[in-house]
């Protein structure tokens, strides 16, 4: 079958108005990997699975939202959009902006963007603009100009970026036959989980796939969620999610008591375990996407029964946009002669 994009795979799904435009970069229909190796490591009984939206055409999951938000924007006649991000959200809203023939303007904190997003945003075009604070005050700034200035906001706020990300559960159930059981899932801003959610709920009113027990995983520099308070300074290798007051966060954890889910942190040393152990199953994914497998671990160890369940570990970026975070060996330097070579196998 020839590929489509979301907004046309799932045209009937996504509430867009009238003027929105067709845009596509074949964005979504990603990867479901099933890891039994991993989930036999971790006690065995249940299904295991990745859903690896690090292969969107800009390595994250942000690039299903941004083709709705971007198709409607520039379709009310937006020439400027504009957004904060700590990183993959910039790399996408440049890529569409490019792709759709207007201009991108990217906030972004201080220091500590990965490399491979800012290398994105960049060579699409992007004009980037760092702020000297965080990515929470970066986000109050950009909700300032986009009612001043006539540019398009296309941050998480923007109700079609959920419109767009809700797909990756309509590909969950389709793939799968239902809804999993269990979902874990990284959060930062909260978006993703909102959209997945309402997603689910839409699916199930119409086809009875069902709705997901959530796990959302924050890191433990930047829970606010868990914390039950904004974090003011929020810290963590998980770039991603340094984010310290989600414009989602209530949504979330109301998603989170619906399903009676849970909302964890993982440390950044979990984190980076969870990152080698899905690297040993060949799924390298950046440290945010990284965390709902040290949440899943977690709750393994602090007794949850998933006997028999199916369970889904959203991955929501490429490892490849933050590959500093991976320390490299010194190389084996030898002579180019095959005894040299035979000796060290
Ligand atoms: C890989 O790009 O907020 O909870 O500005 O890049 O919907 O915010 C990124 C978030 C998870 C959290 N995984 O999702 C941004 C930005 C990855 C991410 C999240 C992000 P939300």
């Amino acid at each position: 079958m020839r590929s489509q994009g979301i907004l046309e795979k799932y045209a009937s799904w996504i509430k867009l108005p009238d003027h929105a435009i067709p845009l596509s970069l074949n964005e979504g229909d990603t990867p479901l990997i099933p890891v039994p190796k991993l989930a036999k490591g971790l006690g065995g009984g249940f299904a295991l699975y990745v859903k690896f939206e690090g292969a969107n055409p800009t390595g994250s999951f942000k690039d299903r939202g941004m083709v709705a938000a971007v198709s409607e924007a520039v379709g009310s006649g937006a020439t400027t959009l504009i957004c904060a991000s700590t990183g993959n959200t910039a790399a996408s809203a440049a890529a569409y902006a490019a792709r759709a023939g207007v201009k991108a303007v990217v906030l972004i904190p201080e220091g500590k963007v990965a490399r491979g997003k800012l290398a994105a945003a960049a060579i699409y075009g992007a004009k980037i603009i760092q702020i000297d604070g965080s990515f929470d005050d970066a986000l109050t700034l950009v909700r300032e100009v986009a009612t001043k200035l006539p540019v398009a906001l296309v941050n998480s706020v923007n109700p079609y970026r959920l419109e767009g990300q809700k797909t990756a559960a309509f590909e969950l159930c389709d793939e799968l036959g239902r809804a999993p059981d269990l979902v874990c899932i990284p959060v930062g801003n909260a978006g993703n989980i909102t959209a997945y959610h309402k997603g689910f709920v839409e699916y199930d009113a119409k086809k009875k796939t069902g709705v997901p027990t959530w796990i959302g995983v924050q890191a433990e520099g930047a829970a606010p969620l868990v914390l039950g308070k904004i974090v003011a300074k929020p810290e963590t290798v998980a770039t991603a999610i340094r984010i310290g007051n989600p414009a989602r966060g209530k949504e979330a954890l109301e998603v989170i008591a619906a399903t009676k889910g849970k909302m964890l942190a993982a440390s950044d040393a979990e984190i980076l375990d969870a990152q080698k152990l899905l690297a040993s199953e060949g799924i390298w994914v950046e440290p945010a996407s990284a965390a709902p497998l040290a949440g899943l671990m977690k709750d393994i160890k602090a007794g949850c029964n998933l006997n028999g369940k199916t369970v889904v570990l959203v991955c929501t970026g490429n490892g490849l946009k933050d590959p500093d975070i991976v320390s490299l060996p010194d190389p084996v330097k030898v002579r180019p002669l095959f005894e040299e070579i035979r000796g060290l196998l």
